[in-house]
């Protein structure tokens, strides 16, 4: 059922702690912890604890949800010290933008250059 944890799925794993992450921080509704592959010097993920396989169906299905993603994106960038010179929240959706792991995610990304893209 939607929002219901996948026992496949990486994220679903890394909320029940049973794959070990590098937690930056976590509420009631999400947890934010380092990219294993970080494309910046900061490189943050974060989650919702419910499973839904993007962004968009997750903003569908549990909008209260994906509120809490974007405003733990900014206390991440806060938390980080990235929000002064910039960061970027990025959430690639199907796999012809990139998009590897089905469980909503947004990449906070900053702390250094940050060519424009759009
Ligand atoms: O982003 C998926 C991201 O997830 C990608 O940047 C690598 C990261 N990743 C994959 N496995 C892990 C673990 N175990 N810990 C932390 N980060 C991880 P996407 O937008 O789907 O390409």
């Amino acid at each position: 059922m939607a929002g219901e944890p996948q026992p496949d799925c990486l994220f679903c794993r890394i909320v029940t702690g049973e794959i070990p992450a590098t937690v930056v921080r976590e509420t009631e509704t999400t947890v934010a912890f380092r990219d294993i592959s970080p494309k910046a010097p900061t490189h943050v993920l974060v989650i919702p604890r419910v499973h839904y396989p993007d962004a968009a169906s997750l903003a569908a299905g549990d909008p209260a949800a994906a509120a809490d993603v974007l405003r733990e994106a900014g206390e991440v960038a806060a938390q980080e010290k990235v929000d002064g010179s910039g960061y970027r929240v990025v959430f690639n959706t199907g796999p012809g933008a990139g998009q590897t792991v089905f469980h909503a995610h947004a990449h906070v990304l900053g702390g250094g250059d940050m060519p424009h893209m759009v």
